[in-house]
């Protein structure tokens, strides 16, 4: 099954119960949180009591999308908010040590990701790959919604899916994700798609009824992957 991540940085802040509750009710896979902190991404999005409140909020997994400079310097006060089997995502290039890092998160019981750029190689991040469980693929530079697909990123997606049985890891779609992304790369084995203003978010339109419509699509259906 093809899971669906709501990208929370695009809700509804002030009503962000609701927001859940809705999501939730649309059967939505997972809640996808980022933290950013206007120093290895030009913006600040989440915040620390953003997650506390979504969490507190919902028994759905959660997935934290780490965007800040040496993340190990703060991890523990990340993972205290979260539940055992929660993911969290780091970038590689914004720590020292990055697997020291994801063995921290695996130690707390969480499940370790990496983000990878649009402009880092799979080369720079192979000995990761083992590693971790989890791949987030920025289609976007991070640090904001609503941007532009990058097209170059395609050939890196085709590459990571050779390789993904073997060492072991999911594929998740992080920005710019519209239906036809899904429908291409959800047969080829990307796992699962972040949604934010592309699909999701702003469009006037119950989620219940987004979500059903994106589940319908073909690649979504049963049996069909
Ligand atoms: C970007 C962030 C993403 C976005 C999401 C938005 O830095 O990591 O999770 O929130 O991709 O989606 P969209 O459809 O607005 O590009
Ligand atoms: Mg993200």
């Amino acid at each position: 099954m093809i899971e669906f991540n709501a990208s929370m940085m695009c809700a509804d802040f002030g009503h962000l119960y609701d927001e859940v509750k809705a999501l939730e009710e649309a059967d939505i896979d997972s809640f996808h949180i980022d933290i950013m902190d206007g120093r290895y991404v030009p913006n600040f999005a989440m915040s620390l009591y953003d997650l506390d409140c979504i969490a507190k909020s919902t028994e759905k997994p959660l997935d934290v999308h780490l965007m800040i400079e040496h993340p190990r310097n703060v991890i523990q006060m990340f993972l205290k908010k979260l539940r055992k089997g929660d993911t969290v995502y780091i970038h590689p290039e914004a720590e020292y040590h990055p697997s020291s890092t994801l063995q921290d998160i695996i130690d707390a019981g969480m499940i370790p990701g990496i983000a990878i750029n649009p402009g880092t190689s799979v080369e720079t991040v192979f000995e990761m790959l083992r590693i971790v469980d989890k791949i987030l693929v920025m289609s976007v530079n991070p640090g904001n919604a609503g941007q532009m697909y990058l097209p170059y990123v395609d050939f890196k997606i085709t590459r990571l899916l050779e390789l993904k049985d073997e060492m072991k890891f999911k594929m998740y779609w992080d920005g710019a994700c519209t239906y036809d992304k899904v429908e291409t790369y959800g047969p080829k084995g990307v796992d699962g798609f972040i949604l934010g203003t592309n699909i999701l978010f702003g469009k006037g339109r119950p989620y219940k009824d987004i979500i059903s419509d994106v589940r319908k699509l073909k690649c979504c259906c049963s049996g069909k992957e």
